[in-house]
């Protein structure tokens, strides 16, 4: 008797059919697993799925001017908007004997409690070894991941900004917001700030302390408000230039207890401090530096070593006279963080429709849940040390 509600996937797409072209009196919507109508907060995700398989799925949003846009072609659809209103919908499903089309609506309202525009939350804050690791924010003994997280969350949530480090290369913050981040067609949908500038007399050149940090975005898909879904890499500038690598990754060991230091001139304490070993084969070493004497790997992990992975930028660094005298941090086009000064805020700011897939196709994500940013080249320059990522603020460019 349990078996008697079973029916082949075929059979149900035939009555199906047959229930949305020939009997009106019938309720269709219930078999397929959607309602004719929705209410949902703006920059809030609703989920759809029809409750059956066919070939070839369509979604596609009606605009009161008669254009239309596919908002995805697969079988489920997260729908989200950032401006309260109606919109009017269609669900196309190509099967080889019962295509069907499925209109409804979505009425999307304001929030109840006013969103904020900043930064709600750091999910994860996990530097690589650096000068500032540590002290930005700073470690007190004892303090856990969780402790670390918290007070990373603490220096760049809200309107606090103060800057944190994501130390040398792939080291990394994941952080959010009290809703999701709609991605706008055609414009920017966020800012991030960090502490980039020229050089006096480099403002044309747009040259002088630029730590590029790159951009990765990922929307809850799964639902679960844990940022535990696929990651897309946002395609600054130089995504396609010879020099930036995909697949790059690193291995840091921790200091060695006990070790004798490698001092080198004036400024260098230890020259072999952190080792790293690189996927390309090559090796080298985070340096001391007589600025910052403190332990240079999160003291909070407990972890002999640390790796990190992603696409890795060509480095942008001058020794302007060959001497290590000084060093010059040449800034990338756009689409990295802490690489141009905060007040350019086109060059400050992300749009998620540059959002690409593992192969660099473009994706296009509805908005985004979850966004992390890390240092995005392996460089060490002299006496001021490797060159690292550092965040003070973001802020959703949709909500006032
Ligand atoms: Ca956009
Ligand atoms: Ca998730
Ligand atoms: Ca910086």
């Amino acid at each position: 008797m349990r078996r008697a509600g079973f029916v082949p996937v075929s059979a149900l797409c035939l009555s199906l059919g047959v229930l949305l072209h020939g009997c009106q009196t019938e309720s269709p919507m219930i078999t397929l697993g959607l309602d004719d109508s929705y209410i949902v907060a703006r920059m809030q995700k609703l989920f759809l799925e029809p409750a059956f398989e066919g070939d070839e799925y369509r979604w596609i949003l009606e605009r009161s001017d008669g254009t239309e846009v596919t908002l995805a072609v697969s079988r489920e659809l997260i729908f989200v908007e950032a401006q309260a209103g109606v919109y009017h919908l269609r669900f196309e499903l190509a099967d080889s004997e019962n295509p069907f089309t499925f209109n409804f609506t979505v009425n999307v309202v304001e929030e109840e409690v006013a969103y904020s525009r900043f930064i709600s939350r750091v999910y994860d804050y996990c530097p690589a070894p650096g000068q500032f690791v540590n002290k930005m924010p700073w470690y007190d003994a004892g303090d856990s991941a969780e402790d670390m997280r918290r007070k990373a969350e603490e220096a760049i949530g809200g309107e606090r900004n103060e800057l944190i480090s994501l130390g040398a290369y792939g080291g990394y913050v994941v952080f959010g917001f009290d809703h999701t981040v709609v991605n706008v067609d055609g414009v920017p949908d966020f800012m991030i700030l960090g502490n980039a500038f020229y050089d006096e007399g480099e403002e044309e050149e747009k040259a002088g302390s630029c730590e590029p940090g790159i951009v990765e975005v990922s929307i809850d898909a799964n639902g679960n408000g844990l940022p535990d879904d696929e990651w897309y890499e946002l395609a600054g500038s130089d995504y396609n230039s010879p020099g930036t690598l995909k697949g790059y990754s690193i291995v840091y060991q921790a200091p060695v207890e006990g070790k004798a230091p490698v001092p080198s001139g004036r400024y260098i304490t230890d020259a072999e401090y952190i080792r790293w070993d690189d996927s390309l084969g090559e090796t080298g070493y985070v340096a001391k530096n007589i600025e910052n004497s403190q332990c240079y790997y999160p003291l909070w992990l407990d972890c002999a070593t640390l790796e990190f992975s992603g696409s890795r930028l060509p480095g942008n660094v001058e020794d302007v006279f060959g001497n290590g005298s000084y060093f010059k941090l040449h800034s990338f086009g756009w689409g990295y963080v802490d690489n141009h000064p905060n007040s350019e805020a086109d060059l400050n700011s992300f749009d998620i429709g540059w959002a690409v897939d593992s192969f660099g196709m473009p994706v296009r994500l509805p908005g985004v849940d979850f966004i992390r940013v890390y240092t995005g080249v392996n460089q060490y320059c002299g006496r001021i040390g490797e060159t690292s990522t550092e965040i003070g603020h973001a802020r959703d460019l949709h909500v006032d």
